[in-house]
Parts: C-alpha cells; structure tokens; sequence
C-alpha cells in the first residue's frame, strides 16, 4: 500500500506488519542485486532487532557486500542459502522495485508463510502479502526505522548503525531533496552518543581502493558531450574491470563525478555487463524526469536518479538511450 507518513494508514500497515513480526520465529530479508548502502543496511538492522528479541533472521544477500559496508556489525553473516530444513514464517523484502530485477529470488521471497515489501522508489506495486511503499521517505532504512521505532524496543548500536548507513548513503550524505525533517529526526534519534559520524562517514566514503579510483578516472576522461553538452555520459566495459582488478561495486557513484557538469540536463553511464547487457544509470539536474526515460525500456528509478539494463552491445545501447535523452529535452525545451 502507498503511503505518506506520518498518517492513519501508514499507522494501520505497520500494526499489521509488527503483528506478522511479533508471531514470526523464523524470517529472512532478501534485497535487490548488488545491494547497495539502504539494502544492506536495511537487511542488517532487521537482523539485530531480530536477534535482540530472540528471533532468528536470516540476511540473504548473492553478492559480496561492498567494501565500504564490510565493517557493519553482522555483514559476515550475510549467506546466499536458505537453510532448507527451516519454515520460514515471514520474509521481508528490503528496497526492491520489481519483480523483474529480483531473477529467481521471487521465488525465494513466496517460500515464506507472510511475505511483506517495503520500499521507498517510485510507482512500486509491491510485492508482498502486505507492502509499506513510502515515496516520500529518503530510504528504506527510514521506513524500517518508522516500524521499527513502534515496538518500543531500544534499538543496539548495530541496528542503529546499519539505519544510520542506509539513510547517509541514500540521500547523498544528506544532501539530496529527500534529506527531509523526518529523515533528520530519524537521524537525531539513532545517534545517541555512540555512533560516531565522522568515522562512518570516512570508512563508506573516504575508504578507497586504487581500483575504484581508477575505475572512477577513466569515468571522468571519457566523458563525451552530446546535445550541445546537455547531455554529457561515459562507459565502461568489461576488460576495463578486468584489467585493473575493479569490481561493479567499485564503480558506485562513479556517475556523480560527470553528473556535477554545469550546464547538463542528463548525465549517463553506461556499464557493460556480461551477457552482451549494458546496464544504464541516468542523473537528471532537475529540469528533466530521467524515470520516465528508464521506463520506456522497462527501467525505473527516480525522478532524478534512474536506470535500466538492456540487452545489446554498447553501440546499440549508446544509441538508443542517448536518442531518448534528447527526445526527452526538447520536449522539455517545447514546453518552456
Ligand atoms: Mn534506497
């Protein structure tokens, strides 16, 4: 169900969530691929209410966890099996828009008795027996937090920690619009006195390997123009991965490095990922609705952040993507 906090329906989907919780024994939380800073976080705060109240939760998580989330209390337990000797009453859905982007997990996430989505992207149907899809909130980590918060149970430092990640990660170090008065609040109540944002923030963000780097310049040196440079984008393919030991982890953010151009309306990376696909990330600077552009090739997103993975070689995806982007600005331009 979409919702706006803080408001009587969304009191009403967490007591029907907290309910399924409160009788669960057995539950798992699963996230999109390559799980960012608000799927692990949000994964792993679940994991330590969890434990502080005598439940067993398993973190399903295919990938390795990233580097810059690897010191988070419990991120080694993180396994890509469900055990299959357990029943699993419940199982939580952390930050994921489609099912499209869930492969065979789908599947996974219906073994369990009651399942429940929660989500903060845009225009998610929900996947769960009961969905909590709050637009409006910067993260999923926030929407946790609001469920969470209504147990009345205090929160460890881990799962206070794994919150105060996903949030910090998600809005761009507080930076982005969906920075909101309650994002912050939810900030002042899991501080406390012992999370110290200055060492968290350095090891996500000031905590990088040369490969990363790497990744990032080469980034940054093809960065082409096209449209009169309102659209500007990059690339990146698979030997340059190869070749310099770098993961796809490692070229996170590597889109905000061209994004800060000054006069862009778009920028693109664009990702070549085995299988002949190209993933696609596409920023807007605020004129220009890149979600809507993800769309019309089954992509999704944002308003100002969005992507899609297609099938086809760089060339062809190049192509096309960069096609919509225009088609996208001068109908922007039309309307001025
Ligand atoms: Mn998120």
């Amino acid at each position: 169900m979409k919702v706006t906090w803080p408001s009587s329906e969304y009191d009403k989907v967490i007591d029907e969530i907290l309910e399924k919780l409160d009788k669960a024994q057995n539950i798992f939380t699963i996230a999109h691929p390559y799980a960012d800073g608000d799927a692990i976080g949000s994964e792993l705060a679940l994991y330590h209410y969890c434990k502080s109240v005598g439940k067993n939760c398993v973190v399903l998580n295919f990938e390795p966890v990233p580097e810059q989330l690897s010191w988070l209390e419990g991120y080694d337990i993180c396994t890509d099996k469900l055990p299959d000797d357990v029943d699993f009453d419940l199982a939580i859905l952390m930050e994921t828009t489609e099912a499209r982007r869930m492969g065979d997990r789908v599947n996974l996430f219906k073994r369990a008795k009651s399942t429940i989505h929660l989500d903060h992207h845009i225009n998610v149907g929900g996947l769960g027996q009961i969905n909590l899809m709050d637009e409006k909130a910067s993260s999923t980590c926030e929407i946790l937090y609001n469920i969470l918060e209504k147990t009345g149970v205090p929160l460890s430092k881990a799962c206070r920690e794994a919150l105060y990640v996903g949030i910090m990660t998600d809005t761009g170090n507080f930076r982005y619009n969906n920075s909101t008065s309650r994002a912050h609040e939810v900030i002042s109540k899991i501080l406390g006195n012992d999370l110290i944002v200055d060492d968290i923030y350095k090891i996500v963000y000031e905590n990088t390997g040369l490969n990363r780097v790497v990744i990032h310049g080469l980034t940054m040196a093809r960065t082409k123009p096209d449209y009169n440079g309102k659209i500007v984008s990059s690339w990146l393919k698979l030997e340059d991965f190869e070749k310099y030991g770098a993961s796809e982890v490692d070229a996170d953010g590597a889109i905000r490095n061209i994004s800060c151009i000054n006069g862009i309306e778009i920028a693109v990376l664009f990702k070549e990922n085995p299988d002949n696909r190209v993933k696609v990330s596409l920023r807007s600077s605020g004129n220009i609705d890149v979600m809507a552009i993800a769309n019309k090739f089954q992509g999704g997103g944002h308003i100002l952040a969005a992507g899609v993975t297609l099938p086809g070689n760089m060339e062809e995806v190049k192509d096309k993507i960069i096609a919509a982007c225009v088609d996208a600005i001068k109908e922007f331009e039309a309307k001025k």
